[in-house]
This record gives C-alpha cells, structure tokens and sequence, in this order.
C-alpha cells in the first residue's frame, strides 16, 4: 500500500512511536508561529522553561490581533515580544506586516515541513502542503525549546476534488460545502488531505482558503499536494528553492474518502450562529443587511480583494450598509495600490483598514444592535463580532463585494459575468518588516522590555488525588472558547495579565462566574458535546484555573482545548453514560475521586449521594502532567532531568578517560 502526503510528513518527522490510528506519537517540530493574542503568554512560559534560544529551524512571532492600542498595554505587549524575539532566536514581524496566516504562507511556509502556531488557524499553512497544526501557547513554547509535538495518529480522510468550479463560486464555497457535510465536529481525530483532478485547478491562496477554514471541523489539520502549482507560487514569491514535489502514492490508504464534485458547488453561507450551518444563498433569500466585511486570514489574499474590487468598480455600496475591507498583508496592500484596485475599493465607499484580524476577532465595526453582517471570515459565533444580537453570515468575497454593492444578500451570479482579472507572476517582496534576532553572541546581554501589564506567571500546585467542590456552571453543546474566554477589544489587551482576564471567564454565559468561581474556592464545570470549540486560546484553560476550576466534565471535548486543560492542570473528563449528564445539577457538591489517573475515576454527588463512573482519554504521559500541576512544572523537572543525566554521562565519560 502507498502512502498519503500526511502520512509521508508525520514518518520523516517521528520521534517516538508508529504510524497506527489513534496511539500516541511525537514528532519533531520545524517552525512554530505565534501571533501577539497567545504570543505574550507562550513566550513567558518559554522564558520559564529557561532555554536560550530556541531549537527550531524557524520560528515567527507576529502581531496582528491586539493592534488597536487604546491604552498602553497592547503596544507593552508588542515591545516585549520584539525584544523576547530578539534575545531569544525568533523572527519578529513588526504589527503593520500583516495577519500571521497570510504572512506565513506568503514567505515562511514550506512543503513537507511541520508547524505548530499558537493560533487555530495554523493549518493555512497546508495549503502549500506543510502539516501545520493549532496548538496552545505552552506546547508552541516546548516545541521552541526542542521538545516534539504528541498527538494520536489521527485519520487520514481524502477529500477528493473532481470537476471544475462555475463561474462566481470560489474556495470558501468548497470549505462551506465540506462543513455543510460534516458539520462543527466532524474533523474531529481526522486529518482532511486533499487529491484529484479539482486540486490542480486551486492555486495555493485558495487552498489555503480552505485549510484554514478546514479548523472549523474540528480536523486536526488540512493539507494539500506540492504540485506544479505550489512551485509556481513559491517563484512568485521568490522562493522556488523551498519547493519539493510532494504527493499522495497511488493506494495512499485514506481512512475515509469524501468526493466533492466542484462543478455541482453553489455560492453557500454559513448561518448564525455556526460555522456548520451552511445553506446556499438562494435558500436563505435576499435578506436586508446592515454590514459587509471583506478580510480575515480566510479571504485577504490579493485575489480574494481583487474580485471584490472588480465587483465594486464604478459602483457605490448601498446606503443601508457600510463595508469594512482588510487584506492580509503588505504585499497585498502594495498590489492594490500599484494596479489601482485600492482606488476602486476606496471611491466605492469601502472603509479600508488595517492589515491585521480586526473585526474578525471582535477589534472594532462591531456591527449594529440586531444587525446582519455578512463576512468572509471563517466563525460566526455569539458575540465574537462584538454585538451579542447580530447575526453574522460567512460567505465569499464574490457574496460579500455582490451583497454590498446591492444591499441585500445577493447571489454574485445576478451580476452577470465574472470579473476577470491576472495575478502577478512576480509578488513585491519587501521583508523590511520582519525583524532578524540578535546574534548568539549578542543576545545573552540583551534587555527585554516588559510594561506594567504583563504580569508573572500564576504557580499551580500538584494534583490531590481527590477533587472537591460545587459544579459551578452547567452548559450545553459546542461550548466555544469564545463563549469560556472571551476576546474583543475590551478583554484581549488583558492577554498577558492572568489575575485581570480571569475576571472575564463565561461573562456571556454567566456573569457571576468569575466571582462564584473565586469565592467557592474553585470546583467543577459540566458540559456537552463539542466542549471548547474553535479558537487556541489556552487562556481558555489558565484563566478557569486560576479561579479554581478543578475539572471539566463532558459529554466529549475539541482537540485543542482538550490538551490545553491538561497543560494548565484541569481534569478533562467525559461521562461513561451520557446521560449521568442530567444527574447533575448548578450547585451540586461533587466530589471526584482521580487517583493516579490510570485507573478507574468516580464522580460522586454528595448533594444527591449518587455515583458516576468517569472516563477520560488520557495516555500516562498525560496523567504525568496534570498531577505535576501541568505541563510548565512537568517539562521544567524534565529538562532538568534531561540536564542532569547529560553531565552525568559527560562527568562519567571524562572519569572514564582520565582513569
Ligand atoms: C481566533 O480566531 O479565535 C483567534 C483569535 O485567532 C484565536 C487565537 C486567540 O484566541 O488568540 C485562534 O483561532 O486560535
Ligand atoms: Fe485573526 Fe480572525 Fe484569522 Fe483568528 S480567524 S487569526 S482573529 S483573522
């Protein structure tokens, strides 16, 4: 049997373990990013760790989330991860560079490499057919520090592409068809490879479309072949000596094939309040809408702003919506304005603003009460656009720039014909932007800046080997992380401040949370499926620690937030019986008995005296970990482990020379 590009990735990079679904292997990481939102967090902790520099092949930090600066903590943050960058081996790009996606795969990126970043979105990066993975800070900083990256063999799916897209139907109508199929959860211990005749029709910014979006499933990572067309977009960019062919063997051995017949697409939109909500335009009809959002690191390549400019040329946007466009990069902005395209977006009434996620994570043009923003980011959650009763709509750039122009949902084929339009076969490439460490000699003596936001790192203890306390909150299905830690322009400048952000924890779900939590000295969370959805934040997890939370009791959890838990010390546990879920009431006293975590684990409901057998998923190495408090403490006594038993074998070699 043949393999799959994943599987030919992940076997050139293990270093424990063997290719068998669902057991445990580690592998060695070549490039990590950060972005500024996780990075502040994920340096500190590698700052903890007490590595000089890091060991990766690269590694990028870049800001791109937290640029608004209405106080001094955002630009605080931004000169402490410039000068930790520095010291500490990392490429820095400077906040107006552009959204950390976009940026990677335009200059970083590389066929058959691995990646982990600090953010959800990662797997953007497979597009030109790296296996990139989301992760939380705290493993983006061991792997900085040499340590491999564990997951569990996941399942190769092949998405098989057949046919050819019609005319106005794009990339992010094929990741919403994918997510019209499976839903919110179904990537969930899957990795989605793409193959077929369709793939060679995608150039690398759409599949990066669609790797990007692939996060909404729950997929471990998306990744395309390295064809002829990864190599033509790495001329384009300068780089065509980081190409190397890179594709599936005949028989690759997909655990699951899903085929989707390009031609048979149609323009789609996810509904509110989910990414997997998708419907086709023409079902969800001509609704009135109040706002259009063209950007994110889904949909702000220089083709994505080029269709939209093509729409809105000559036109003026209808007066009953304002339109907000954010490309991805410098380059693209470069692009723009060189071939006029800028002009056209601007005198057609488009507000242009800056290279970075913004509205996207709820920064600003938070839309109207009740409104409908229709957007081409990838998550439409409750409240994450910063206005708790608007209904935001996920669509293309050709439904957003054709809804904008008409004032109304709008299928882009009404307009007639598809713009045309010819992508450079040369980008402007101009690193100026992107920051070169200090040298190992030079950065021993280096300063790093800290401002008074940045507050040290909480200490958590080892594990007892029973846990007591209230459930303190008791919620349902796909829980998101946004819904646990929220973001928007009044909590992520509080990234780097544990004691302040933990004030935030379910403030939509429930405000009284954080100071419930604190004043029952911690206790216990319960919850359904799906629980900690979408984004990497392990603020998500650190935050609910620091206020006690012990464990969280599921019906099942999302990947990345799963292993954040373990990393911060809470107990991620699922019910054997789904249905001893309804036994448990806001309140009740619930004592849960862990052990060492390799055996049997007993929930028991003081208040009610009932029992509930537990079941988690956890390898030893896991139980390791959260009994020694987490990770940070965990990788610390290891390394220095590690440290000592290298001196001993140095000490005893030299012994053994002199004698
Ligand atoms: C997001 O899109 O939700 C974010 C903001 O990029 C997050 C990271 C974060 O919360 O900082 C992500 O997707 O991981
Ligand atoms: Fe930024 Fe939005 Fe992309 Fe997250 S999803 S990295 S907030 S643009």
């Amino acid at each position: 049997m043949g393999r799959s590009v994943t599987r030919k990735i992940i076997e050139a990079h293990l270093v424990e373990g063997k290719w068998a679904v669902t057991s445990e292997i580690a592998i060695r990481i070549d490039q990590t990013l950060t972005q500024d939102a996780t990075g502040t967090m994920a340096y500190l902790q590698f700052e903890a760790i007490g590595i000089p520099r890091v060991k990766t092949e690269l590694s990028v930090s870049y800001v791109d989330h937290n640029t608004l600066q209405s106080d001094f903590k955002n630009a605080d943050d931004h000169n402490y991860l410039r000068t930790v960058a520095a010291k500490h081996g990392v490429v820095f790009s400077r906040p107006g560079n552009g959204i950390c996606h976009q940026l990677h795969l335009e200059r970083f990126a590389r066929p058959g490499r691995t990646m982990i970043g600090s953010d959800s979105h990662t797997p953007t990066a497979g597009g030109i057919g790296s296996l990139a993975m989301g992760a939380g800070g705290l493993d983006v900083a061991c792997a900085m520090a040499g340590e491999p990256f564990r997951i569990k063999v996941p399942k190769v799916v092949g998405i098989k592409l057949t046919g050819d897209l019609k005319p106005w139907v794009s990339a992010k109508d094929i990741i919403l068809e994918l997510l019209r199929r499976v839903d919110v959860k179904g990537g969930v211990g899957r990795i989605f490879e793409y193959f077929g005749e369709g793939v060679k029709r995608l150039s690398v910014p759409n599949r990066a479309t669609i790797t990007n979006m692939g996060t909404e499933t729950g997929c471990t990572t998306s990744i395309f072949p390295s064809d002829r067309v990864t190599k033509a977009f790495l001329k384009a960019q300068g780089r065509e000596d980081h190409w190397v062919r890179l594709e599936a063997d005949r028989n690759p051995g997909f655990d699951e094939v899903i085929e989707i017949d390009l031609g048979a697409i149609e323009p789609l939109a996810a509904m509110p309040h989910s990414p997997g909500a998708v419907k086709s335009i023409r079902e969800v009809g001509k609704i009135p809408v109040q706002q259009v959002c063209i950007g994110s690191c889904t949909n702000s390549s220089l083709k994505d702003m080029k269709v939209a400019a093509a729409v809105l040329r000559g036109k003026t946007i209808a007066e009953n919506l304002h339109l907000t466009v954010n490309p991805g990069s410098r380059q693209v902005v470069e692009h723009l304005a060189a071939s006029g395209d800028l002009r056209d977006l601007v005198a057609a009434g488009a507000r242009i603003l800056e290279n970075a996620c913004g509205p996207c994570i709820g920064m600003g043009a938070a839309p109207p009460s009740g409104a409908v923003s229709v957007r081409t980011f990838n998550r439409n959650f409750e409240g994450r656009s910063g206005t708790k009763d608007a209904a935001v709509y996920l669509v293309s750039p050709e439904v957003a720039a054709a809804t904008a122009v008409a004032g109304v949902l709008t299928d882009p084929r009404d307009l007639g014909d598809a713009p045309s339009f010819t992508l450079p076969k040369r980008f402007f490439v101009n690193d100026n932007m992107f920051v070169q460490p200090l040298d190992e000699a030079a950065a021993p003596g280096a300063t790093i800046l800290r401002g008074p936001n940045i507050a040290p790192l909480p200490a958590f203890p080892p594990l007892p080997d029973v846990l007591d306390g209230p459930a303190l909150l008791k919620v349902g299905d796909h829980i998101t992380t946004d819904h646990i830690m929220p973001a928007g322009a009044k909590v992520l400048p509080l990234r780097s401040n544990i004691p302040e952000i933990s004030k935030y924890v379910f403030e939509a779900v429930d405000p009284s949370f954080a100071q419930r939590a604190k004043a029952a000295g911690g206790g216990f969370i319960v919850g359904g499926d799906n629980y900690g959805q979408g984004s990497s934040r392990e603020h998500a997890a650190l935050a609910p620690k620091y206020l006690g939370v012990k464990a969280v009791i599921v019906r099942s959890f999302a990947r990345i937030h799963l292993a954040n838990l373990i990393n911060f010390g809470i107990v991620p546990l699922t019910f054997k019986n789904p249905a001893d879920y309804d036994a448990i009431a806001p309140g009740d006293q619930i004592q849960v008995v862990i052990g060492d975590l390799l055996g049997r684990v007993v929930l028991r409901n003081v208040t009610d005296g009932t029992e509930a057998e537990l079941a988690h998923s956890l390898s030893p190495l896991d139980a390791e970990i959260l009994k020694a408090g987490g990770k940070l403490p965990w990788i610390k006594a290891h390394l220095e482990k590690a440290q000592g038993s290298r001196l001993r074998l140095r000490s005893n070699a030299a012994a053994s020379r002199e004698s």
